[in-house]
Order: C-alpha cells, then structure tokens, then sequence
C-alpha cells in the first residue's frame, strides 16, 4: 500500500505498511481500486460525450465511491468490495452503451438497461482503446487486491505530475462528500458531476503537461465552492440560517446517543425517531453545529455536545456509554469490542464489527436498532460542564454587520484571523491553542470545521458583545466564512479580498480541508497559511507553485507566525 492523503501520513511521506489512521492495507488497496474503477468511468462518460444528467445512478454511486475513500470514513473492506463490484457493473453497460451506439447507431435498448430518461447516442469512440481503468475485470477480493498494487498512487513515476493528480483527486473527493450531503437534500447542480467526470478522466491522461493539470486544479476550486454553495443553500433551505447559540457540554440524566459526522438528514431522521423515548441525543464533534440551526431546536431530547474533536474518541466514547452512530468521518477505529459493539455507521461510513444502518429507496433509515441499545445502557458520564457559543455563518453575522463594522472602524477589532480546517492528533497541533490564546484582545477567529476544538472551550472573552470566536460550523461552512470576507470587502469598498485586515492560518488534515483550501484560493484569497505541515503530496516544484502563485506558507513558532501577521 501506499497512502499519502492525510496530514498525519507517517514521517510526513506516507503510510506503506498501515495507516497511521488505522487503516489495513486491504482497505487502502481496495480504496485504490475503486478510485481506478472511478476514473474508467470518468473516461469513458469523457470520451462518449455522455451527459450528467442523464447519469443519475452513475452520478450518485460516483460520489459515494469518492466518499468513502476520505481518510477516516471507512475502513470495511467488505463494503470496498461490494463497491467495487457495483461500480464495475456500472462502467461496463456504460462502456456497453457507448459501444452499441457506435455500432448500430441504436442506443435505445441500453437507455433501457440503465433507465435513462433520454435517448443517448454519445460520441463514436474505440472502446476497445479505452484505458485498462475502463476494461479490467475482477470478480474476487483476491483479484481485486492482486489488481490494485499496480494502480495505486505510485504508479505515476513522475513526482510532479503525481502531486497533481492526487491533489485534484483529494479535492475532488472533497467536493464529493459536500456534494452527496446536499444530494440527501434532494439538491443536486450538475455541473459538479460533469467536472468530476472531467477531473477524474483527467488524471488517467498522459498527454495532459504539468500546466493544464495546475490549472485543473485551480478549476477544482471553482467547483468546490459550487459544492459548498449548494450545501449552503440545501441546510439552510431546509433547516433556517444558523443563529447565535448557547451549546451545553454538561450531561442529563437520561440514557442517550452520540452523532457524529457532518450529515444533518441523518440527524434530523434520529431526532424524528427519539422523539418521546426519554433516549437523549448528543452531539459529536462535527454535528456540533447542528445545534445552531432553528428547525432542530424545537426537539427537547437534543441535548448538547459531548465530547471533542474526533481523535479524542477512543476514550470518550468509553464514558459516553450510549451507542454512537456516525454519518461520516471521522471514525478512530475502537479497541475495544465493548465500544465496536456501540457503534453504528451509516451513508459513506463503515467499520468491520460495528452494525451498517442503509437508506431505503427514499432515503429513510431505521435507527430503531440504536435506540433500543440506547434504552438499555446507562445515561453519559459527564466529562467537562459549561457551553460553547456557535452560530456565526453568514446570515448572523450580516445581522451583527453594523457592529461588525463599527467595531472595525473604530479600532476595537484590528484583525479577523481565520482558523479553519481540521483537527488531529499530532502534538505539533497544540500551535492552535496556544496561538488562539497568545492573540491581541483586539482580533477575532473566524472558524469552521473541527480545528475549532483546539480553542472553542477557552474563556477568549468579547469585544462590545462579539464574542472572540465566531464559529461558523461545520468545515463546509467555510464558505460562510468566504461569504463574509466578501461581504466586508464590499463594505469597506475595497477592490481585493486581500486588502481586508484578515490573516488565514488554516489547518488541515483531510480530504474535506483540501477543497476548502482550492476554493479559497478560487475566490482570489493569497497568503493562507497551512499546517501543522503542508501536504505530504504536494512535490516542491508543486509546492513552489503554490508558494509563488498564491503566496500559500506553512507555519512556524506561535511567536514568529504571530509577529509576521501582526506585522510586528
Ligand atoms: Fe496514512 Fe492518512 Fe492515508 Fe491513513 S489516510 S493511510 S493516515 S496517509
Ligand atoms: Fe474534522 Fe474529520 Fe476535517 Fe469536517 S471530522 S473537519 S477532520
């Protein structure tokens, strides 16, 4: 195996025996496969000319296979299996149905097999010269494993062009995840599909030089922040726009269950279905901001938050002592059978021993199975008490503007400094906290996204009312946080984002923190700082890129980063 995607890729190169993330090497060659097995597909809904929207399984199985593969989400080689089988399936009638319309100039019968709306006839292409990610076959794990250790990351001698490549396939997988989540939603933009068929075609091109892929992967980021509008506008849409809320870390006294992951149907189904069974539910790190939206606060069994960040789970879940369902990443695979026996996964998620909950055909699930097991075990024991304040996306804020602004001109607030991303479990992210705790009483943080339980919990006090810490929500929010920056922008009347007093210091860990980052850089944003280490995937010709392009850096000590943003 050889797994480079993550910010804790061992030594900073990258996992070849097992990951530091727990994942087997089954599971890492299996997560290959299925990415190869994408990308055939990728090529020939390319080369066929096939249109997205006339795709609609293939669509969503695609964003499936992406997601499952982000660090974290699964690690059942059972269900990579199974994915990969389907996918296949997949990819030959498309192959099928591109050849037959070469041939016979009759594609009806196959618009038939995949129940396509419309008639397709697609371009004339030699299906035959496809490239092996569309025609290999494998029918065995056995075989499927003997395939994939020559289709892995490593296959792309050339460091460059592999840096690429990966790049825009973590952000693709990124965007995937956002995308599915609003896909649950029943929102879909299909121009996101087009660009992931577009992307991921891409990355199996020889002919495609080291520039067109650069500017591939700045097209990434157009796309990412598509992805998160739609999300954007798909939770709030259905849930009201965030609001200013009080969060309580405490426990009650009733039997309860733990969500985890960033999907909010799935919450919302869970509320739906705890409804009067005197069973509580608790947030986990990213379902936190779940809270903050007005349509779940009208559930009384909707408790608070427990717990932290999610590399913190292995001993918090031990005292949650309720069953733990996760909608998605991240899952620390448990050591104990005692806490593999409580949990349960859904969507893209999925751990070996622990029970998979599916949708059926209209997306409902059946959580009764966590219930129950809630009914039966003890109520949480309480691990910290006190609140966290959230709430700040883009609607509150622009409620808060004129004060916002006045705080800005009269001087009270001299810089916002934006502290997204991600969580983890390294050391060296103890930066975050004592950064967080180090700023000047006159600045901000803007955050979103997990990275914020490195300083949420720290008393950072207020300016004239508006609290230190802004926490728009989940990582995906970080657009809110875009949509601010541009709101200001517009207020001061500047003509750059860039000219606005706000520092980027971004940290990251996975798949999710990559497509921010482009979108980021999209929306025109320069010198974003990115830690606790840049990319183990990013080459130096790469890196220096990025580095000369947008002025993206890494981070140092707290006292020098703080001095070089504070230009001291
Ligand atoms: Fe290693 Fe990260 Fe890949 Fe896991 S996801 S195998 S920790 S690089
Ligand atoms: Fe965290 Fe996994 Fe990225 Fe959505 S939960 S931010 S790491």
């Amino acid at each position: 195996m050889f797994c480079y995607q993550c910010q804790e890729a061992a030594k900073g190169k990258g996992c070849s025996v097992k990951g530091v993330c727990g994942k087997s090497e089954e599971v890492a060659k299996l997560q290959d496969l299925l990415i190869y097995t994408v990308k055939g597909i990728s090529e020939i809904v390319v080369k066929g000319e096939l249109e997205a929207k006339e795709l609609g399984e293939v669509n969503h199985e695609v964003l499936r296979s992406l997601f499952m593969t982000i660090t974290n989400a699964n690690f059942d080689g059972d269900a990579f299996v199974k994915e990969i089988k389907k996918m296949t399936v997949l990819r030959n009638q498309l192959r099928d149905m591109v050849d037959a319309a070469n041939k016979k100039n009759n594609p009806g019968f196959f618009q038939k097999l995949l129940g396509l709306k419309k008639e397709q006839t697609g371009k004339k292409i030699n299906v035959s010269a496809l490239h092996d990610a569309a025609r290999f076959e494998t029918a065995t794990k056995a075989e499927m494993l003997k395939k994939a250790a020559n289709v892995g990351i490593l296959a792309t001698k050339n460091e460059d062009v592999r840096s690429l490549r990966e790049l825009i396939t973590y952000g693709v997988k990124g965007l995937a995840a956002y995308a599915e989540h609003a896909l649950n939603l029943g929102k879909e933009d299909l121009s996101l599909y087009g660009f992931i068929y577009e992307a991921m075609a891409a990355t199996l091109d020889d002919a495609l030089s080291a520039d067109d892929l650069v500017a591939l992967t700045l097209k990434t980021g157009q796309f990412g922040v598509t992805a998160m509008a739609l999300l954007d506008g798909a939770n709030t849409g259905k849930y009201g726009n965030p609001e200013i809320t009080e969060v309580n870390i405490g426990v009650k006294k009733n039997p309860a269950i733990l969500i985890s992951g960033h999907d909010l149907t799935d919450l919302e189904q869970l509320l739906e279905q705890t409804k009067g069974t005197g069973v509580d539910v608790y947030t986990h790190s990213e379902m936190l901001p779940a809270h903050y939206y007005p349509a779940f606060k009208k559930y009384d069994n909707f408790v608070g938050n427990y717990g932290n960040a999610w590399w913190k789970q292995l001993e918090e879940f031990e005292s949650f002592n309720g069953p733990i369902l996760f909608t998605t990443n991240c899952i620390v695979p448990p050591k104990s059978d005692e806490v593999r026996g409580r949990i349960f996964t859904t969507g893209a998620s999925g751990h070996p021993g622990c029970t998979h909950i599916e949708a059926d055909g209209s997306g409902k699930k059946d959580f009764s199975k966590v219930i129950e097991m809630a009914k039966r075990l003890k109520a949480p024991t309480e691990i910290e008490t006190g609140k966290i304040v959230g709430g700040f996306a883009h609607e509150q804020v622009f409620a808060l503007a004129d004060k916002v602004v006045d705080a800005v001109k009269s001087g009270a607030i001299k810089k916002f400094f934006v502290m997204a991303g991600c969580d983890g479990r390294m050391k060296s992210r103890d930066y975050y906290t004592e950064f967080a705790q180090k700023l000047p009483q006159d600045t901000v943080i803007l955050t979103a996204g997990c990275a914020k339980y490195r300083y949420n919990k720290l008393d950072l006090g207020d300016i004239g009312g508006i609290p230190r810490v802004l926490d728009a929500g989940q990582c995906n929010d970080s657009y809110s946080l875009a949509l601010i920056a541009l709101k200001l922008k517009e207020v001061f009347e500047l003509n750059d984002i860039n000219e606005l007093p706000i520092a980027y210091n971004i940290a990251w860990y996975e798949q999710k923190a990559v497509i921010v980052l482009l979108a980021l850089l999209h929306l025109g944003v320069k010198n974003i700082h990115l830690g606790p280490t840049l990319p183990a995937f990013l080459s130096a010709n790469v890196a220096n890129v990025l580095i000369d392009t947008f002025g993206i850096g890494g981070i140092d000590s707290v006292d020098a980063d703080m001095a070089m943003f504070l230009g001291a």
